[in-house]
């Protein structure tokens, strides 16, 4: 792995707090979660964070960004706020989405982080249409998707390659491949797995990233999201990541026969919280942990003590221009 060159120190302390705050996040969500207050199923990016981190590290708040259902990931690293996210799960009305959504739905305008879908590949143009916005704006902004491998098999995925190209739309697309669909493992379901070649056809650079580098990925989208503020168009990110726990739900599932744990622990030896954080004294490292669970204690609380929606908001929010 390259050495971090470049990176200051603060942009190193900033990269592990943020990296560490949705590991440490979601393994407390995992916790919780046999406790039955968080009210809809999660889907944790456990060992996925890096990607999320060091593709919202290298864009500014002014710029968008467009996850999944596996979205912790992204709502935090884009700044969005951990009590209404956390309350969001608790389905209370102080969540990010009043406590309507539920995890797979997290949505913090103010942090420019669009709202979130449980169906595969439907961010993906949400995130171009609003690149198309951006541009015609004039100001440079850019807008980041990110999905999982088994949305690139979507026929959207493709018109949105197609459109992002021929407008030259400034779009950072970002697969997180951590090589399942639920159960079903790439070798089931792609005759190629030259990703990025499919991709390379319709005129979009590509990347290939296979050690989850997260310096590496902030760089990456560094330099290119600097052209795109000129005027370049979409480019294109394969970032290989594994998915530590379950699919959906708080366990590990390495008993169900689909997998192997030696994977999961071939990743764990290059866990880029542990690389971000060895980078720091033990000092800092230490003092920006209690920070975090904290934080996290805190959140957990403003959950726990926030009321549900009453029932006369069951009609609003449902129609664009509702209050
Ligand atoms: C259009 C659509 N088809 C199927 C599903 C069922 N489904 C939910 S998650 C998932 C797997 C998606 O895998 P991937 O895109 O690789 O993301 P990951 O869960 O690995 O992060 C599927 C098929 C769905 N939600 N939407
Ligand atoms: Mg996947």
């Amino acid at each position: 792995m390259p050495s971090p060159a470049k990176l200051t120190s603060e942009d190193i302390r900033r990269i592990y707090r943020s990296l560490r705050l949705i590991r440490r996040a979601e393994e407390e969500i995992a916790r919780v979660y046999p406790s039955d207050r968080i009210k809809s199923p999660v889907h944790l990016s456990i060992g996925q964070e890096a990607v999320a981190v060091g593709v919202c590290d290298a864009l500014t708040g002014d710029d968008v960004v467009s996850g999944t259902y596996r979205g912790h990931a992204t709502y935090l690293a884009k700044g969005g706020d951990l009590n209404a996210m956390m309350a969001e799960l608790f389905g209370k009305v102080t969540g990010c989405a009043r406590g309507k959504g539920g995890s797979m739905h997290l949505v913090e305008m103010s942090k420019n982080v669009l709202g979130a879908s449980a169906v595969v590949g439907t961010t993906i143009p949400l995130a171009v249409g609003y690149a198309l916005a951006l541009r015609r704006e004039g100001r440079g902004r850019v807008a980041a998707a990110f999905f999982g491998d088994g949305a690139t098999e979507e026929g959207v995925f493709y018109e949105s390659l197609n459109f992002a190209s021929l407008h030259k739309l400034p779009v950072v697309f970002v697969c997180e491949n951590n090589f399942y669909a639920i159960h079903t493992p790439l070798t089931k379901r792609w005759a190629s797995e030259a990703l990025c070649g499919r991709v390379a056809n319709f005129g979009i650079p590509t990347h290939r990233i296979t050690d989850s580098d997260v310096f590496a990925i902030r760089r990456i989208v560094a330099d290119a999201v600097a052209e795109m503020r000129q005027g370049a168009g979409p480019i294109f990110l394969e970032c290989h990541t594994y998915r530590w726990r379950e699919h959906v739900g708080p366990m590990e599932d390495y008993e169900a026969g689909y997998r192997d744990r030696n994977d999961m622990e071939t990743w764990r030896a290059t866990d880029q919280l542990e690389r971000v954080g060895a980078l720091l004294d033990a000092t800092t490292r230490g003092k920006i942990n209690i920070e975090i669970e904290k934080e996290i204690a805190a959140a957990i609380e403003f959950a726990d003590q926030s009321p549900f929606p009453p029932p006369e908001e069951l009609h609003t929010h449902v129609f664009a221009g509702q209050s």
